[in-house]
């Protein structure tokens, strides 16, 4: 009987010391002013689950609530509370993600020195990233990805010797990369596409090693890629969009873990062959678009590459045949061979998961393949210039063909007008009837209409979102225009969209192209924060046509 009650007693005296020692926990009050200050600048306030008591290190903030991919905690802190009976909480993670918070990075957040982690990425953040946040020198995950945030990118960054993970993509920065970035030794996520920034990639950047991802398309950066980027330990380089020369490092060739390669418009200087991924047979996507690339296909064994679900090697020089080996490539889905010199015919069969194939502007001949329901673009070939083939071609593509005998000598017309992604016929204030262009266009695929007049062509896959639309519509009331009607629908293309008119008659024509922005809002909001660059080209392809 008397061991039992000083069993009950010892037990009910150590849950009185638990509730003491929980009660006695409190913020750092540095740190507690500090966040207090910051959220008052940026219009946030705590979250009932963290702030009961008015002490932000409580509730969801120091128990086990998880603060990553948990939506409803946001804006979320996580504390450490160091031990003891009286101890103090300091503010490790701090989280204002896609809450629109709107104004400068507040001074105050220099005072949270025990910071880890920051995430205030898809804002509308503006004016510097201030220097003092070199301060934070305990930090390892960092983010300011999509805001409004502008000027240098402080050297100071480069005392955050902690850092694994740094974002600063999707911003309005401008100038060069700091060459302090260069001692970020345990670096091995940054996120800088989109972003501004805009000269060579600095040398020191060579101590890099650790480096897994880096997303740097977008930005302006100049000279040839440097050789030092082989010698990371990259699974994910996204290099698409600035002013590179070639060639290509031969180093890449060192790269046999990635997974992700995307390279894409290089300027000028030489040509670079396609060998240097011969290894690189764990990659999933591989884009080499418009990268002066001079090879054959055959100079690539792709039966490694067995994980290879996307190929684009368009806007080069490839020549030669298409390998079966490459169709029969059990998991690629997309092939993009555009605009490059392969000649030849087609294989005869193509893999099981290969449905959007792309191979516009070529020197290919032949029989159009029956691939059953894949997509196939094959405009701007040689199919079906030899008259007794002629009758494998489907409906409307002979007329898209380099050499169309489509309605030569006996034009049909000398207008056409299009209301792009429209369901219906629309008759515009300048008397024009817009016709419908509904279409689903796939990733590889084209179509031409009436008898025909005209056609279009679209080739590109969305880097994320895939949900099979390529049509998008507004309600917006368009100011500025009598025909609103007009752009309440939009054509979407990841890549390459193209309109072709057919069986028109020589002479003058005048092109206009009218468009209206509504997937961007006019907005302090992240997402007004991206760029629109419209690259037109208007080209004569059918003999002896002028166009002005
Ligand atoms: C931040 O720290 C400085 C220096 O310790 C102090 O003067 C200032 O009051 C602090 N700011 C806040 C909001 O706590
Ligand atoms: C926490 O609650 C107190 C008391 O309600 C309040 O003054 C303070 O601003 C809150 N802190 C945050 C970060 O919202
Ligand atoms: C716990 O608090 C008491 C009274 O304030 C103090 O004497 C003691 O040293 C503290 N113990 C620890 C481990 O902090
Ligand atoms: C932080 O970086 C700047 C510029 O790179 C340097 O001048 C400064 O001494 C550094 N501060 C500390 C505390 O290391
Ligand atoms: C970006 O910054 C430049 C100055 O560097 C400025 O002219 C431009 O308006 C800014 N753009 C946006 C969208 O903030
Ligand atoms: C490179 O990455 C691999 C796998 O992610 C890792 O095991 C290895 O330690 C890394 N090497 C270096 C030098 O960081
Ligand atoms: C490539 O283009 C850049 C920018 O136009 C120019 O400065 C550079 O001289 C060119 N390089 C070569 C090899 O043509
Ligand atoms: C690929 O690896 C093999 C075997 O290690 C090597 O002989 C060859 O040079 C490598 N190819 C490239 C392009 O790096
Ligand atoms: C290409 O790779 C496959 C799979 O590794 C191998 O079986 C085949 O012999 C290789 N072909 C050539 C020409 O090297
Ligand atoms: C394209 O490749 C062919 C064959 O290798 C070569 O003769 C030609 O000069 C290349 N053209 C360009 C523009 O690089
Ligand atoms: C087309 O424009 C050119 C240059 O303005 C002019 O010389 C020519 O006569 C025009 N052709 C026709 C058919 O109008
Ligand atoms: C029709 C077409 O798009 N042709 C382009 C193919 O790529 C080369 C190199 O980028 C361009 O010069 C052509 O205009």
């Amino acid at each position: 009987m008397g061991r039992r009650r000083q069993a009950l007693h010892g037990a009910a005296l150590s849950l009185l010391l638990l509730a003491a020692a929980a009660h006695a926990q409190q913020t750092d009050p540095g740190d507690a002013a500090a966040l207090n200050a910051v959220f008052a600048k940026l219009g946030q306030k705590a979250l009932s689950s963290w702030n009961i008591s008015g002490d932000p290190c409580t509730g969801a903030a120091t128990d086990n609530t998880n603060i990553d991919n948990n939506p409803p905690f946001n804006p979320a802190i996580k504390c450490e509370c160091s031990g003891g009976n009286a101890s103090v909480c300091r503010v490790t993670r701090l989280k204002i993600y896609a809450l629109d918070a709107v104004g400068p990075i507040p001074e105050e957040l220099r005072n949270l020195t025990a910071l880890t982690n920051l995430d205030l990425s898809q804002n509308y953040l503006t004016g510097p990233l201030p220097s003092f946040i070199g301060e934070l020198t305990r930090m390892q995950y960092m983010s300011f990805g999509i805001n409004a945030l502008s000027g240098p990118l402080p050297k100071e960054l480069g005392n955050l010797t902690d850092l694994v993970s740094l974002s600063v993509s999707s911003n309005n920065f401008s100038g060069s990369l700091p060459s302090e970035l260069g001692n970020l030794a345990k670096l091995e996520q940054l996120y800088i596409d989109s972003a501004g920034f805009s000269g060579p990639l600095p040398s020191s950047l060579s101590k890099l090693t650790k480096m897994k991802t880096l997303w740097a398309s977008d930005n302006d950066f100049t000279g040839q890629i440097p050789d030092y980027i082989g010698s990371w330990n990259l699974t994910d380089l996204r290099f698409q969009g600035n002013s590179f020369q070639g060639p290509l490092p031969a180093t890449l060739s060192n790269l046999v873990q990635l997974t992700n390669l995307r390279i894409g418009d290089i300027l000028n200087g030489s040509s670079s062959s396609l060998a240097f991924i011969s290894n690189m047979t764990s990659l999933n996507s591989l884009v080499l678009r418009n990268c002066r690339i001079s090879d054959t296909l055959l100079s690539v064994n792709f039966s490694k590459f067995t994980s290879l679900n996307l190929l684009d090697l368009s806007f080069n020089n490839i020549t030669g045949q298409v390998p079966q080996t490459l169709l029969n490539l059990n998991s690629l889905g997309f092939l993009f061979l555009g605009n490059n010199s392969l000649s030849g015919s087609l294989p005869s069969s193509v893999g099981p998961m290969l449905k959007n194939l792309d191979f516009s502007y070529n020197q290919l001949t032949g029989n159009v393949p029956s691939w059953g329901n894949s997509q196939l673009n094959l405009v701007a070939n040689n199919f079906g210039a030899d008259i007794s083939s002629n009758s494998g071609l489907p409906t409307g593509l002979d007329c898209l063909q380099r050499n169309t005998p489509c309605f030569f000598g006996s034009p049909k017309s000398s207008s056409f007008a299009v209301d792009c992604g429209s369901d219906r016929p629309i008759s515009g204030s300048d008397n024009s009837l817009y016709q419908p262009d509904a279409a689903t266009l796939g990733a590889a695929s084209y179509y031409v209409t009436g008898e025909p007049t005209w056609g279009a062509s679209n080739v590109g896959r969305f880097m994320d979102a895939s949900n099979g639309s390529s049509i998008i519509y507004s309600s917006h009331q368009f100011l500025n225009t009598l025909d609103t009607e007009l752009f309440r629908n939009a054509r979407m293309s990841p890549s390459s969209l193209r309109y072709y008119g057919i069986g028109l008659e020589n002479g003058n024509y005048t092109v206009t192209l009218q468009f209206a922005e509504f997937a961007f809002p006019d907005a302090q909001s992240w997402k007004s924060r991206g760029r629109r660059v419209f690259d037109i080209y208007a080209q004569v392809s059918v003999r002896s046509r002028t166009l002005t």
